[in-house]
């Protein structure tokens, strides 16, 4: 899809290695621009609530913890196929088995602290991004 947008987030484990400026660079040299960012510490409530959908994983509390460590960087993105791309730039949720070159592969620690969020389809960019960013703050 032309000019589609989707989310994404530093999470704590990049923005604590300062690794967000390169990563930030490392969208940009993929085509991506950055319609929309912030800087925030999420809330248990507010990342409970993101993470809504895994609920009944075993990894929930964990991942909710992890979440709310330290600042995050939501970001809106835009490109031609933003989602498909987005989650081709970031690998696999395992930084052990993503491609090299990738985000994840680059930066994440284990499939918890894997350095970055990628909305995964249209329904859940739109959501996602309204979680973050007011309409206003969008463009
Ligand atoms: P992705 O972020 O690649 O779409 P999801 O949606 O399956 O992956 O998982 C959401 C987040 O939950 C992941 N980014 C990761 O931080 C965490 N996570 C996923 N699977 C596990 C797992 N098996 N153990 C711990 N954390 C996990």
């Amino acid at each position: 899809m032309k000019n589609e947008r989707t989310l994404t987030i530093i999470k704590p484990d990049a923005v604590r290695a300062r690794k967000a400026g390169l990563i930030m660079a490392q969208l940009e040299a993929c085509g991506f621009e950055i319609v929309a960012m912030k800087k925030l510490t999420l809330t248990e409530a507010q990342a409970s609530a993101f993470y809504a959908v895994h609920q009944e994983r075993p990894f929930y509390g964990s991942l909710v913890a992890f979440m709310t460590s330290g600042p995050v960087i939501p970001m809106v993105l835009e490109r031609d196929d933003a989602i498909a791309s987005l989650r081709r730039a970031m690998g696999a949720t395992n930084p052990a088995e993503a491609a090299d070159g990738t985000i994840r592969k680059l930066y994440g620690t284990d499939i918890e602290k894997n350095a970055i969020h990628g909305s995964d389809a249209p329904a859940t960019a739109a959501v996602e991004r309204a979680f973050f960013f007011s309409a206003l703050e969008q463009g």
